[in-house]
């Protein structure tokens, strides 16, 4: 079955993701990502706030750049890249499942692609915090949510070049914090991390140049302001 149901089903819910999941991969296992399961490759999604919603944090142009250049090429790409293969009709989760065999168009591009959509789904203007369980989780496995943040924020700092930051649910189910290289991902086979990702952090330089110059720990700094904890909680109830 094709992936038609990009973000269709975005706020309908824990149930209706769930359901919508399973009729279009019909094998999720609890630990999978629901959201992927509404990825729609052939469509490119909308991003879901307004270029300037995250200022000061991130700037509009910052954003427009990142959105409607960057990403878009990654989705241009990668449909370049599987169309008339296997992996045209393929759900993303196995394309990553199998994503050593795909070649490097594939691999960069799908993950191009995806990462950015889950990264614009875990920002928003507005910040609460996570839920008392997955605070409770965090600092049973971080030793206190301060510590978390610390962890995530070396990763963050300490990839070098070009990468993304993630704090992802092992298979084991447990908390961890790492980075990837380039546009790999914790779902990808080849990922030296490897689980559900819950939070992740674009640390390539086009996201923070503009504004922030080499700064990076700085732009790290910012990004805690306009984190959508409302989706990462959800990620969280999902994958858990
Ligand atoms: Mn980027």
């Amino acid at each position: 079955m094709e992936r038609r149901n990009f973000l269709k089903n975005l706020g309908l819910g824990v149930a209706a993701s769930i359901v919508a999941g399973k009729s279009v991969a019909g094998e999720l296992t609890k630990s999978m990502n629901p959201d992927m399961t509404q990825l729609n490759t052939h469509e490119f999604p909308a991003l879901p706030f307004e270029y300037n919603a995250l200022e000061p944090y991130i700037d509009a142009r910052t954003m427009e750049l990142h959105y409607d250049k960057h990403h878009r090429t990654y989705f241009n790409n990668f449909e370049a890249a599987i169309k008339g293969t296997k992996f045209d009709t393929m759900p993303m989760e196995k394309i990553f499942a199998s994503i050593s065999a795909a070649g490097d168009p594939v691999r960069n591009n799908a993950g191009g692609f995806y990462n950015h959509w889950l990264f614009w789904n875990n920002l928003a203007a507005k910040s609460a915090g996570p839920s008392p369980k997955l605070k409770a989780e965090l600092e049973k496995t971080f030793g206190s949510f301060d510590k978390f943040k610390d962890a995530f924020n070396t990763a963050a700092k300490t990839r070098f070049g070009s990468g993304w930051a993630w704090l992802y649910l092992t298979p084991d189910m447990v908390l961890a914090t790492g980075s990837t290289p380039n546009q790999d991902n914790p779902l990808m086979d080849i990922s030296p991390v490897k689980g559900t990702p819950l939070l992740l952090l674009d640390v390539w330089e086009h996201a923070y140049y503009l504004k922030y110059q080499n700064r990076r720990p700085e732009y790290i700094d910012a990004f805690w302001n306009v984190v959508n904890w409302e989706e990462v909680n959800k990620r969280f109830e999902q994958a858990s």
